[in-house]
């Protein structure tokens, strides 16, 4: 099954807007976890089993597991196959923001989508249409092109103008006019406008967003300006604030309350 459609199966099912992102962090896993053979994995397991039923994604970032080298790199390909065998209907969107000449892209596609087993990923889409080709050939993938990142300084770059208009709003429409339609684009819940102007360019492809929780995103406006007309396709990342929700014992019983609230919220807004 593509992406796309085992997005909007999970949707239905779980009812559910929201992806739990599994940035996991050894510094910040709950201390008693620390004596198992592989914390991060244990962790990641554990919110797994606890939050299932609740989600339409989860997102785990590569660099929280590049980060601690093999070992951490071990603990992301068992997590991957862990959800594969046990949740093979919920999408796991790989994020590993690439971007590069295509002959590399190629390589970087084959590491994310033969290697890792993700189903979907995120890609910046400003090296052009050569850079991204090797991710668009792999047809039931999913590649959500970065078009409003959700930190602060994303005005940055990301405002200024291009023939009269935001370069992200002219980055949107280009990369709009791509005839490959395994794609989708992310837009940051910090920047509902935004969110809402990209919405109107893509009517009913998927969009991504993520700054929900932690990063001060608001599910309100983000979820009214993102869904699509019949309140589906708006995928709400959030990670710390359900992840570390607790860092004692109860640590997977309080993300699936924070997961429960968020998804409650959402659906609220829907
Ligand atoms: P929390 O802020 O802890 O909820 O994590 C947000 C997650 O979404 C992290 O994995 C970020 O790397 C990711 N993200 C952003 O926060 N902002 C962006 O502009 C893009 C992403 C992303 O591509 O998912």
């Amino acid at each position: 099954m593509n992406f796309r459609n085992k997005l909007e199966k999970i949707i239905r099912k779980n009812n559910s807007l929201v992806c739990v992102g599994l940035d996991t962090d050894l510094e910040k896993i709950p201390r008693f976890l620390l004596k198992k053979l592989d914390p991060i994995f244990s962790f990641n397991q554990a919110i797994i089993k606890s939050t299932y039923d609740l989600v339409c994604a989860y997102k785990p970032n590569i660099a929280f597991y590049e980060a601690r080298g093999e070992k951490g790199l071990r603990s992301l390909k068992k997590t991957i196959a862990y959800l594969r065998k046990n949740y093979a209907e919920i999408p796991i969107i790989l994020d590993a923001k690439r971007a590069d000449i295509g002959n590399t892209s190629g390589q970087y596609a084959k590491a994310i989508f033969d290697y890792w087993q993700a189903d979907a990923t995120t890609v910046y889409p400003f090296l052009g249409h050569d850079s991204v080709r090797p991710f668009l050939e792999y047809k039931n993938k999913y590649i959500f092109f970065l078009i409003r990142t959700s930190n602060p300084d994303a005005k940055m770059f990301q405002d200024v103008k291009v023939k009269n208009q935001p370069y992200y709003l002219y980055l949107a429409k280009k990369v709009k006019r791509w005839k490959e339609k395994n794609t989708g684009v992310f837009c940051g819940a910090t920047y509902p406008k935004e969110l809402r102007q990209i919405r109107q360019i893509f009517p009913d492809r998927p969009i991504l967003t993520a700054g929900i929780g932690a990063q001060g995103g608001q599910a309100k406006l983000a979820v009214k300006a993102g869904v699509n007309k019949n309140g589906l396709n708006l995928i709400c990342n959030s990670s710390r604030s359900i992840i570390y929700a607790s860092s004692g014992k109860d640590f997977a019983k309080k993300a699936r309350l924070a997961t429960d609230n968020l998804r409650k919220e959402i659906n609220q807004y829907r």
